[in-house]
């Protein structure tokens, strides 16, 4: 749990620099847990050390998982095949980490033992029925509070069968919660969506030996297949270098250049939103690590312009409309964000969230019961905000405060740490050029 802190930010004139953004949050999380279900030995580089991928690592540790840090920041882990975990002694908490709770409900259902998954008074008020009900249609037996939707979840794990699932809904965390307990049992298990979320799971799944097929609209896993222990190196976390991106194109005579950012076609969808407003950001160095696509970033200044947002571009940005709703507020004319009701139900209610701090600095946005309308261009005042503990409001009202007219102290700044350790520090450092 992190502290309760605040910041304040003062508008810059210009900002510089080179680096490199942390791990990818989503790719982290993977690394550990399927090094953990593998047969042998992993060795991680690049893991991202947020509080997020920290609850996922003690996670495996309270399941019998044995883990080495080295000091050159290599992580080692001793992985014990799919039947090898161990019942916990303990609830295990999963912090604010969406990702780590419905991920291990489809690890926890196929292992024959008892566990409880909780976590924050963020998490804990997240819908978790959208995996229980596949879990569920396999066989698991999942309790939980709010008619066995809401966490804390018992489950009492063992005797499941595959299953065909249509997903309602483009989420990477149900489509992955239901391949890794399809993972565990003889057969075929299928999850067909809507649009394509995040593939990490099947890119990394196959990385490590799992017998499992991606196809338009969906993915299929055989069960019982053993993974083997892998090198696996995490790219920079493209939804960390979207702060950056957005803040070099607002803010006049800038230019950042990113390296090493994982622009995986799943998860890029900011980096055509940003071009399509007119925003100018090049591509280099484009190369591949551990099965995923990576490159350098390199963004300038920009006279930004209102666009209309929706359809397969939302799972392809989703956790980025926060920070894209802070460059649509300096765009001219109309942005329009639909089809994202998804929004409403992350950390917090980000369209409600983001609405609240950028109304209270004067500017013309409204909400959609799935998505936003914001009218950009015209000056943004200081003032103060809450994050409502959600790290992603944190840091967008953070760069949107850099081209504001006067400081923004941003209350409940702390929770950064859930995703982008040294995010401050950073802003500082490209802030003095
Ligand atoms: O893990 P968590 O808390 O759900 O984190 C968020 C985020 O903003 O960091 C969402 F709030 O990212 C999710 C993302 O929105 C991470 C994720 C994943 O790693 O599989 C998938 C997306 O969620 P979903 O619900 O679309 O599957």
């Amino acid at each position: 749990m992190h502290k309760i802190e605040s910041r304040i930010i003062t508008p810059k004139n210009g900002l510089r620099g080179e680096f490199v953004v942390p791990g990818d949050k989503s790719i982290s999380h993977r690394a550990i847990m399927f090094a953990s279900l593998a047969k042998g030995e992993s060795h991680i580089r690049g893991l991202l050390r947020g509080e997020d991928c920290l609850s996922t690592l003690s996670a495996f540790k309270s399941l019998g998982i044995e883990v080495v840090e080295t000091a050159d920041d290599e992580l080692i882990i001793q992985g014990c095949g799919l039947a090898g975990l161990k019942e916990p002694h303990d609830v295990i908490d999963c912090g604010n980490s969406g990702t780590t709770m419905r991920l291990m409900s489809g690890i926890l259902s196929a292992q024959p033992f008892f566990s409880i998954l909780t976590g924050d008074q963020y998490l804990r008020k997240r819908p978790m029925g959208r995996v229980i009900d596949p879990l569920t249609s396999m066989g698991a037996k999942i309790l939980g509070r709010n008619n066995h939707t809401k966490a804390p979840l018992a489950i009492d794990g063992g005797g499941l069968k595959p299953v065909d699932y249509h997903s309602p809904i483009a989420s990477a965390q149900v489509k992955s919660a239901v391949l890794l307990a399809g993972m565990h049992v003889d057969g075929e298990t299928t999850v067909f969506e809507p649009h394509l979320s995040r593939d990490h799971s099947e890119r990394m799944l196959r990385y490590f030996g799992a017998d499992l097929e991606s196809f338009s609209g969906g993915a299929r896993v055989k069960g019982r297949v053993e993974l083997t222990g892998r090198e696996v190196v995490v790219p920079g976390d493209i939804s960390s270098a979207a702060f950056f991106l957005v803040a070099g194109l607002i803010v006049p005579n800038s230019e950042i250049l990113l390296q090493n950012v994982g622009i995986n076609p799943t998860r890029s969808g900011i980096i055509d939103i940003l071009q399509l407003m007119g925003g100018s950001i090049e591509l280099t160095n484009q190369r591949e690590l551990s099965g995923e696509p990576v490159a350098d970033l390199l963004v300038k200044s920009s006279d930004l312009s209102g666009i209309e947002i929706g359809g397969e571009l939302i799972p392809r940005a989703i956790d980025e409309f926060p920070v894209v709703s802070v460059a649509a507020a300096f765009a001219a004319g109309v942005t329009t964000i639909r089809d994202a009701k998804e929004l409403r139900v992350k950390e917090t209610d980000r369209i409600a969230a983001m609405c609240d701090c950028l109304g209270s600095l004067g500017v013309d946005i409204v909400p959609l019961e799935d998505g936003m309308r914001i009218v950009g261009g015209k000056p943004l005042c200081g003032g103060e905000v809450n994050s409502f503990g959600d790290h992603r409001i944190a840091m967008s009202m953070a760069i949107a405060a850099l081209n504001a007219t006067s400081e923004l102290k941003i209350l409940d700044s702390a929770c950064t740490e859930t995703s982008f350790p040294g995010f401050w520090e950073l802003l500082n450092q490209v802030s003095k050029g």
